[in-house]
């Protein structure tokens, strides 16, 4: 006697088992991708820490970001648009990771896509700066590790292919899930420690002695910076001084492991390390450094005291071949900046830079040594971390954003911006202060003009001129009205041009226009 079908024999999920179930699969989903990360970060802590997947992917998204997004992001975030970048990494992962978890109920889609993202991040792990094929050992066994997890935690997650009495006991899940959950934490943190790398750095950045300089940089004087409260200071603490580069975690790279190689069209390859460079005698000098990504009236500019040696000196040691005629320097990251040769080399102050206001470089600027070329935008010229310069030609070869569209030839333009007072202040009718900065690097600032809504333009007092390769300070005294007003500002540099009017953006070669402010006076 057969029995006939019952429904009774397909158990039926009650709908908080459903959910119960949905719940535990985003669940081991999440924790699956985070075993995925913590593993793979301790694996790349004995590799290379720029071989942990989610540096990969970090930094393989920044290298691809269009330039409209990158600026976008930088406009946005400042230089916390890498904090940006980790915590929207941060989401889609987390609600990628769910949705696998979920699929996985019914059919190993969950881990499919995991081998999918290892595959894609193990030849993104290859194509790092500094890969060797040891990269893609952070994420083949960080995959392994996240789809054994996600395996083993569906398992015990109710699903209609594996109704409750299949399914672990909700205990059995939470002991289990906690378990993986550790694991991942674990590693992670575990990674954390033995990639101290960059705590080896920091203390050989708090013993590097920096060496006395022969010719100290001028004093700033005080009638280069006006004393009024808002007003940019004329040197840039170190804290506040811009930071843009495409590194994700900054280059660990000690005072002893650096040497810098000069090689290419030269009449031979000469290596500089701290102990040959302490047979020369470091210059300093106080210069203003700017981005290319700076928007008018932005923020992306800052003047410090470098120490450093003439860049004409270490080349003229490997001696340079007349027909090159572009510096391609390389950081240990992989960055890459094409400097015309003739910036170098011209007698402008190109330095080699070890020191920053008077302490060694901050490792964020690029410690233990970067470039500094006066007038160039800091994507041509100003390679921190630099270990590499190569002699070459500009129709052989490019650079990190050159590659990108930006312009091979990128000298500052002029510029100016209001600091005071701030945007949309009410202020009181009668005296105010206007002030700010201009710039125009290797030119220098002759003249700089302030107009009032419609009105004429009206000449603002220059502040002393430290030299034509830093800003230079304004003031304005403005009998304010009542009512709304718009105050413009414009520059004139000492080759005669006024700033031009026309606002254009930063891509490819810097953006140009008036900077303005919107003042209520009551
Ligand atoms: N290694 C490396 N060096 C780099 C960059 C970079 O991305 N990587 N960015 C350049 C750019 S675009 C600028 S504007 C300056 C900024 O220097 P700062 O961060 O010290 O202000 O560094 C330059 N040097
Ligand atoms: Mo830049």
């Amino acid at each position: 006697m057969s029995a006939p079908p019952s429904t009774e024999q397909v158990p039926q999920q009650s709908s908080t088992g459903r959910t119960r179930g949905r719940l535990r699969g985003a669940v081991a989903g999440l924790l699956a991708a985070a075993t995925v990360l913590g593993v793979g970060h301790l694996v790349a802590a004995f590799i290379d820490p720029a071989s942990s997947p989610f540096f990969v992917l970090g930094a393989t998204m920044v290298d691809h970001t269009p330039h409209e997004l990158k600026d976008a992001a930088i406009r946005r975030f400042g230089s916390n648009d890498k904090l940006a970048l980790f915590v929207s990494m941060a989401l889609v992962m987390a609600v990628g990771a769910a949705l696998a978890g979920l699929l996985e109920r019914r059919r190993p889609y969950g881990s499919i896509a995991l081998l999918v993202l290892g595959a894609v991040t193990a030849v993104a792990a290859l194509q790092r700066p500094t890969a060797t094929v040891w990269f893609v050992l952070p994420t083949v066994i960080g995959i392994a590790a996240g789809v054994l997890a996600l395996r083993m935690l569906v398992a015990g997650t109710p699903s209609p292919l594996a109704p409750a009495p299949a399914a672990l006991s909700r205990r059995r899940f939470l002991v289990s899930a906690a378990a993986v959950g550790a694991l991942a934490v674990g590693a992670a943190a575990a990674g954390r420690v033995l990639g101290a790398r960059l705590r080896d750095v920091v203390a050989d950045r708090a013993r590097f002695l920096l060496p006395r300089t022969g010719v100290p940089a001028p004093e700033v004087p005080a009638d280069a910076r006006p004393d009024v409260p808002g007003l940019t200071s004329f040197i840039t603490p170190a804290d506040d001084f811009y930071r843009v580069d495409t590194a994700l975690q900054i280059p660990a790279l000690t005072s002893s492991d650096w040497r810098l190689r000069i090689h290419g069209m030269t009449d031979r390859t000469v290596e500089f390390d701290f102990d040959r460079l302490r047979q020369l005698t470091p210059v300093e000098r106080v210069l203003t450094l700017t981005c290319v990504s700076n928007e008018v009236g932005g923020t992306l500019a800052g003047t410090a005291r470098w120490l450093g040696y003439p860049l004409a000196q270490l080349l003229g040691a490997a001696g340079v071949r007349p027909d090159a005629d572009m510096l391609l320097s390389r950081s240990i990251d992989g960055f890459t900046a094409s400097t015309p040769l003739a910036a170098v080399l011209d007698g402008r102050d190109a330095l080699l830079a070890i020191g920053m206001n008077g302490a060694p470089l901050p490792l964020a600027h690029g410690y233990p040594a970067r470039l500094i070329v006066p007038g160039l935008y800091g994507y041509v010229s100003a390679t921190k971390w630099v270990v590499d310069l190569e002699v070459t030609r500009f129709d052989r070869a490019t650079a990190y954003w050159t590659d990108r569209g930006w312009a091979d030839r990128a000298p500052i333009k002029t510029a100016s911006r209001i600091d005071v007072p701030a945007a949309f202040a009410t202020v009181a009718a009668g005296p105010v202060t206007v002030a700010g900065v201009a710039w125009a690097q290797r030119r220098g600032i002759a003249g700089v003009e302030v107009q009032v809504d419609d009105g004429p333009w009206q000449a603002a007092t220059l502040a002393a001129e430290y030299s034509i390769d830093t800003w230079r300070q304004w003031t304005w005294q403005w009998t304010a009205t009542p009512g709304t007003h718009t105050i413009r500002v414009r520059a004139v540099d000492r080759a005669g041009e006024t700033q031009s009017e026309q606002r254009t953006p930063p891509f490819p070669s810097g953006s140009t226009g008036w900077h303005s402010r919107v003042f209520t006076v009551r």
